[in-house]
């Protein structure tokens, strides 16, 4: 399928044949996620290395080196992107973009988004060490905080990416009281020009991204592959209980308006809205904190976020709306008031299916059995998808942990997906999406 210009956009059939025994490096990617792992590394054994942080700062330096050792021009956006490049001989036509994130949640595992990111950096290496010239350019990124350190929005990189940046999340602090624009001034970001981050509409032909599936299903059904469906959606609720502080000891039970008290009914109330017969797939209370978290007096301030899950938007709107009513009822009974203030929503996302069949052909061609499944964690891949087609590809987690000191998969599984990837790449033709989904 010739279109014109220097290089046809598909190999010649003998060119095509010799990629075919193409591999990655395995020893070399799983060298490098050791070496990642060890930057803010935790005497628990696992990995913090929370944006903005220096440690998150030395992480993205490293990577940036293995993306120059890969040949790729190396650059940071003004949103704390890492970016590599490879223009290739067609750098007009619109970009296959590979990436993931650097970031960790505090006390996370070695895998979460540096998988990916590490896999794409092997998948460039590997074309530039043999030579293989694509027609359209590649750019591999470490995306800026997906985790949303300290309270700040996640998915913040993807986001000033596809063009979806809020000004206002530059505005104030994180909870530790430091502005956000010196934060992201100091990871090497420019917050006055965060919306230049922004790529194009038509710039990017398609988005790939590998990652741990983070659940157990493919480790339960025995696949070695997950092709994805579609990513769940998400929102976060700042959640504020006022009481009032008092002596523990002379405070009579009757008379009290405990924040806690309030804060733990809410905490149930968000339990019981999720599974199977509630109204959300999954919801979790995982942070709150509590004034003034004296032993000795009754707590008069606790706030919390809760995190709801779903791949239905509509349903996400009814467990907020359902909650509220719970918040004034418990309210009403504690003397207290309980305040919610919803704080990110993040859409769910359907994956493209000529992308989905792609990475279907790479498993085929390799030899390795793949199941379709939906992904229940959130990814840059969904808010990447608003600006160009997307897919990602997952590999089993050990116990189907993750975000946990104890994250790991299988290293042949770990390279399997990495050559997945590079298989997904050398299959990729910008015309295979001019195609039906
Ligand atoms: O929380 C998530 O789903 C993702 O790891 N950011
Ligand atoms: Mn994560
Ligand atoms: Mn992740």
């Amino acid at each position: 399928m010739v279109t014109g210009g220097r290089v046809p956009v598909s190999p010649a059939p003998g060119v095509a044949a010799r990629r075919q025994h193409l591999r990655v490096d395995g020893p070399r990617l799983l060298a490098r996620i050791e070496r990642l792992r060890a930057v803010g590394a935790t005497p628990a054994g696992g990995v913090s290395r929370l944006a903005f942080t220096p440690d998150d700062t030395r992480g993205r330096e490293l990577v940036a080196s293995y993306l120059r050792a890969a040949g790729m021009g190396v650059e940071v956006d003004p949103a704390g992107n890492l970016i590599g490049r490879r223009l290739g001989a067609r750098p007009d036509r619109p970009w296959l973009v590979l990436g993931s994130h650097l970031d960790t949640v505090p006390d996370g595992g070695p895998l979460d988004g540096a998988y990916g990111v590490l896999a794409a950096v092997e998948v460039a290496h590997v074309l530039a060490e043999h030579g293989v010239e694509m027609g359209f350019p590649v750019a591999v990124i470490g995306f800026m905080n997906e985790e949303g350190a300290f309270g700040t929005p996640g998915m913040w990189g993807s986001h000033a990416f596809a063009g979806q940046f809020d000004r206002t999340w530059l505005s104030g602090v994180d909870s530790r009281g430091e502005p956000v624009r010196d934060l992201l001034r100091a990871a090497g970001g420019d917050p006055g020009r965060v919306p230049r981050a922004a790529w194009p509409d038509g710039s990017v032909g398609a988005y790939l991204e590998l990652h741990i599936e983070q659940g157990p299903v493919l480790e339960t059904e025995g696949y070695p592959i997950g092709v994805v469906t579609a990513i769940t959606g998400r929102v976060t609720i700042d959640v504020t209980v006022r009481g009032q502080a008092n002596h523990a000891g002379t405070t009579p039970i009757a008379l009290r308006r405990d924040a806690l008290v309030a804060a733990a009914q809410f905490v149930l109330a968000v339990r019981d809205i999720a599974g199977e017969d509630g109204i959300v797939r999954v919801a979790t209370v995982g942070c709150c904190t509590v004034e003034p978290d004296a032993w000795n007096v009754v707590p008069g301030l606790v706030r919390l976020r809760a995190d709801l899950r779903d791949v239905a938007e509509e349903s996400l709107d009814a467990a907020v709306e359902a909650l509220r009513r719970v918040a004034e009822k418990i309210g009403a009974e504690t003397g207290t008031v309980v305040e919610l203030a919803p704080s990110q929503v993040v859409q769910p996302m359907a994956c493209d299916g000529r992308l989905r069949r792609l990475i279907s052909a790479a498993s085929d061609a390799l030899g390795l059995p793949y199941h379709h499944l939906p992904s229940g964690a959130g990814h840059d891949a969904q808010i990447v998808g608003r600006l160009a087609p997307m897919a990602m590809i997952f590999v089993p987690s050990q116990g189907g942990r993750s975000h946990v000191a104890t994250e790991s998969t299988a290293p042949e599984d770990i390279v399997a997906g990495a050559n997945v990837l590079l298989h997904t790449v050398l299959g990729y033709d910008p015309e295979v999406m001019r195609g039906h989904q």
